[in-house]
């Protein structure tokens, strides 16, 4: 029987990767994302691979996770892979501002556990499963004007250890992904559409791809029943540390 993989945030980067990656795997797949365009072109180019259901929502929207996630209540989910998420701004704290944090943490935070909170008990019923949660390099360290995106990543790393903890006796597997630089359009958001500010992250250096961490997380999920990779650092060869960027120029 084949399984079946819930992405959040599919539309773009890692979660277009990992869909890309876990179709071509055989996987079922079902992709969420608020940009509906985007979900319906990816769910008829991966469509000759697998099958594929697209959901439309907020994950900051309790109610429309709720319901979207309702929706799929008849489908066993073998893997979560709570991947929707941001950064908004690079600024020293006294110069941030609420509406910056309030996405970064309503999105990478209250979001990733609006749909967990959904998925988690099916998992709990099949007494089987397997969250991978993507925190960042900035979970583990904070840098310079990280401050508010580097809280919510360490929030993550700590919701992925508290979920293993109370988890494990239902057989439920979890793991942290924590990637360091990857060329996506996580700073064209960052930098509030400023693709130039984007492109000057990754000028001079080859930072991992999409692809490269859909790779890590497929290896994860294809271990034996026995065996959880519980936490993973994926850095560019380049990058020994978040503030470090060997580059050439
Ligand atoms: P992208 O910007 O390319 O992708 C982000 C995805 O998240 C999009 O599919 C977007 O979909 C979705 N998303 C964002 N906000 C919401 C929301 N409120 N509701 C539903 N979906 C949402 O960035 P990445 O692929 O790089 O980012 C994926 C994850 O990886 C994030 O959690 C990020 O923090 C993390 N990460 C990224 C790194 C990097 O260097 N790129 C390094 C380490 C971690 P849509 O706009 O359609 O809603
Ligand atoms: C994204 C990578 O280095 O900008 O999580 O924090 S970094």
């Amino acid at each position: 029987m084949n399984k079946t993989i819930l992405i959040t945030g599919a539309t773009s980067g890692i979660g277009k990767a990992c869909a890309e990656k876990f179709a071509q795997e055989g996987y079922h797949i079902i992709i969420t994302g608020r940009r509906k365009k985007i979900l319906d072109t990816l769910q008829v180019q991966l469509a000759k691979f697998t099958k594929v259901t697209t959901l439309c929502f907020d994950v900051r929207d309790r109610d429309q996770t709720t319901s979207a996630l309702a929706s799929i209540s008849n489908i066993r989910i073998d893997v979560l892979l709570n991947n929707a998420g941001l950064a908004v701004g690079v600024n020293p704290i006294d110069e941030g501002n609420f509406e910056d944090w309030d996405r970064m943490i309503d999105t990478n935070v209250k979001g990733l556990l609006n749909v967990s909170k959904c998925i988690i008990p099916k998992m709990v019923n099949q007494k089987t499963g397997h969250i991978i949660n993507i925190g960042s390099i900035a979970g583990k360290e904070v840098y310079p004007n990280g401050n508010i995106y580097c809280a919510s990543k360490h929030a993550v790393d700590a919701i992925s250890q508290g979920m293993r903890i109370d988890l494990a006796k239902h057989h439920i597997r979890v793991t942290n992904i924590a990637p360091g630089l990857v060329e996506t359009e996580f700073s064209n958001v960052r930098f509030y559409g400023d693709h130039k500010r984007a492109d000057n992250v990754y000028i001079g250096m080859d930072p991992l791809t999409g692809i490269d961490v859909a790779e890590a997380i497929w290896f994860c999920t294809s271990r034996p029943a026995h065996v959880n990779i519980a936490d993973l650092l994926i850095l560019p060869s380049v990058q020994p540390s978040a503030t470090i960027v060997i580059r050439k120029y």
